[in-house]
Parts: structure tokens; sequence; C-alpha cells
């Protein structure tokens, strides 16, 4: 249940008590909004509703009053009736007052300005939103899990890194936007940036990002998906957007490139995925491993990956967006799936320097990579 009860300090003396609430101290966000309700009364009820975003504290200055709080599950009755305890109530939370004493009063402190499309005044319609942000974010937590366990994915993600390096250098840009950051953003390895900024959906990965060591104040985290946040970030001027292993695992690609074509203004963007013409699922159709170039493999599907792409097919999305294409490629010929790789490294078969050979074997068969890049610009 995301509401907890805050209990404040009383000041008090013979001539009275006081309770001071100072932001950034007590109160657990910036109090943007300040409300008080009154001349309640004792068979009316208020409430009924919850928050998209929004987080309160309310304080029963005055007599006392019950809260229902429901988080979709559990519902759980609370009285409020002491003016040294706050009930903190976060978003997606529905609540109900009722059995106010005469002459309630109740104090709200509030983390946004009033905005009505903010509430959600039908029951039905907060199941439903709960549903949906339980289903996003269980897939986002397998997700997660499934990245962090696979071993070979974790030197994939390595050479991919490479490849983003070498075009951040190139290119020198200031204002830089990362889509989807993984278990480390690209901040930890490319410094010459004025303002970095993470979106993320991953709560876990944007903990972990927030550890870093090189974390400082030019990097905002957002922890959310792009799609909703388009609109907050239109106006940055970012120089430079990475959507690095992304594109292939969002539902609806074409739709993402169009929100990202929202933010741009002569901006550079470094698109790579998986390469449906990887040398080793071409040597697996030959083999007759698999039936047909461009499935989604069991690993694929693991990763929870909806689209495959060759250097044709992702040229083509791109262009349809009415991006032109700059430089475009492959790089890292893998001969095998990734958990071959895996086997064979712990073997010993094969090494650093074997892999990075691997990296660069592209010069000669420059399709065949295990992933494929485009840096375009917006016309
Ligand atoms: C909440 C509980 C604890 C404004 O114009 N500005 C405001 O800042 C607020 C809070 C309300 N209003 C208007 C909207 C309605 O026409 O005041 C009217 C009464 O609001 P409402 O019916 O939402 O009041 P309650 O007591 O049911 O709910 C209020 C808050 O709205 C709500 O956020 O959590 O208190």
């Amino acid at each position: 249940m995301n509401y907890k009860l805050i209990k404040m300090n009383i000041h008090g003396d013979e001539r009275g008590k006081l309770v001071s609430i100072e932001g950034g101290q007590n109160i657990p966000f910036e109090i943007k909004r300040v409300y008080y309700i009154f001349d309640t009364l004792p068979n009316q009820e208020r409430g009924k509703h919850a928050h998209k975003e929004l987080e309160q504290i309310i304080i029963a200055i005055d007599g006392a009053c019950q809260f229902v709080l429901d988080d979709g599950k559990n519902r759980e009755e609370i009285w409020l009736n002491r003016p040294d305890v706050g009930l903190y109530i976060g978003k997606n939370m529905w609540r109900e007052m009722r059995n106010f004493s005469y002459g309630c009063k109740l104090m709200v402190l509030a983390s946004t300005h009033y905005d009505e499309k903010e509430y959600i005044r039908n029951y039905d319609e907060f199941l439903r939103r709960i549903n949906r942000l339980q289903e996003i974010t269980r897939n986002i937590n397998q997700y997660t899990k499934n990245y962090i366990d696979h071993d070979f994915e974790n030197i994939m993600v390595e050479y991919r890194r490479k490849k983003v390096l070498e075009i951040l250098n190139k290119y020198q840009p200031k204002n830089i936007l990362e889509i989807g950051c993984g278990i480390q953003s690209i901040f930890d390895f490319y410094d010459n940036y004025e303002k970095f900024t993470v979106v993320e959906p991953s709560e876990q990965f944007c903990q972990m990002i927030k550890k870093s060591k090189n974390y400082n104040q030019k990097i905002t985290v957002i922890n959310d998906f792009l799609e909703n946040k388009t609109e907050e970030l239109k106006n940055e001027k970012f120089d430079f957007i990475i959507l690095s292993s992304l594109l292939h695992e969002v539902v609806d690609p074409i739709k993402m490139l169009k929100c990202i074509k929202q933010l741009c203004n002569n901006t550079l963007i470094h698109i790579n995925v998986p390469n449906a013409q990887s040398m080793h699922l071409l040597w697996a159709y030959k083999a007759g491993l698999i039936e047909k170039i461009g499935n989604l493999t069991e690993v694929a599907k693991h990763f929870q990956q909806h689209t495959t792409f060759t250097l044709e097919s992702l040229t083509q999305m791109v262009n349809s967006v009415d991006f032109s294409i700059l430089e475009k490629g492959s790089y890292f010929i893998k001969p095998f799936n990734h958990a071959k790789m895996a086997e064979i490294i712990k073997l010993g078969v094969i090494d650093k320097k074997l892999l990075d050979g691997l990296y660069k074997l592209t010069e000669f068969m420059p399709e065949m990579g295990a992933e494929i890049f485009v840096n375009c610009r917006s016309k």
C-alpha cells in the first residue's frame, strides 16, 4: 500500500503547541500546493478518486475523519485525528473520506498544482489502470532479471557500447538523451557532455545507474517510458539521441521513432538492434536448425523482443519517418548463439583478443555482424 503515517515533532510549552513542516526535511516531495478542507459534515463523504502522479500529505489539524485507502488489491481504513500526524498518500491509491467530526479541518500538502485531468474519479477505470501498471511492472522486472542473468549478453553489452562510444567520440555531442540504458549508462564512459538525460522504464536499472560514481548534477534520470515523457522533453534540444538495443523490443517501433522525431532539432540519432542476418543465424538456417531467416529465436522471445531487423528493413523504417542516414553497418561477427558463445568462453577456447577480432571482422563481412546500426538525422 502506497501510504504511510508521518509523525511530526510538537514544540510545546505552557503557551500552547506548535508543529512545523519544512520542505525538504519532513516531507518526501517538493510542496507545490497547499489547500485545506473545512466546514465538513458527518454524513458527507468526500474523495472517491485516485491520482495518477500526485503525492500528498494530509493532516487533521482539528477534529477527526476516517480514510479508506485502496490500492486495487487491498482496502484499509485509518483514522486521522491528530495535528502532529500526517497521512502520506502516494500515486495510484484510491481514497475515500468519511465520518467527519463536526468542524473537522484537514490541511493538505500536495506535490503538484491542481489539475483535474490528473484525477481518476471512476473506480473501474482505477482498477483497469492498476492492472495495466502491474502488467508493465511484471514485464520490466522479468526483463531486468533476464538481462542480468545472461552470461554472453554482458559481453555483447561491452561491444555494443564500444560502437556507441566510437560514434560519440566522432561527433562529440553536448546534450545527450539515452533511451533505455540497461544496467549501466553510457555516461560512465563518455564525459564530454554538458547535459545528459536517461529515460529508462526499469526502476532497478535507474537505481543502479544513480549509484554510479559518475552520476552528477548534469545528469537527469527519468524512470518512465519515453512515450509518456515526449511532451515534457520536447523543448530540450538534444543534439544526440542514443537508442541502443531497444527498437526491436518495443511493440510499435514506428511509434517510438515518431516520438523520437518530436524531440529532434537537427539531432543525430544512433540506433542499434540485433541482426536477423547475423552470421550465426545464416549458419543455423543453412544447417536446417531454423526454418526461416527473420523469425524470432527462442532467446529473442525470452528477452521480450518483438521485431527482427536486417540492415535493409532498419534503413527502410528509419527512412519512412523521414530520417536521413549518415552511416550504417554491422559489428561483431558472432559465429554461435549466446549460449554456445558463453560455453566456449568458459572453456577458454576464445579469449578477449579473439573477441576483439570478432568485433572488427565486419570489415570483411559488412552486413553479417550480430548487431546492426544506423546513424541518422531528422530531415
Ligand atoms: C484529495 C482529497 C484529500 C480546486 O479547484 N483546487 C484544488 O487544489 C482542489 C484540491 C480542488 N479544487 C476544486 C475541485 C472541485 O470542484 O474543489 C472542488 C472540490 O474538490 P474535490 O471534490 O476533489 O474534493 P475532495 O475533498 O473530494 O478531494 C480533495 C482533493 O481534491 C484530493 O486531491 O486527495 O481532498
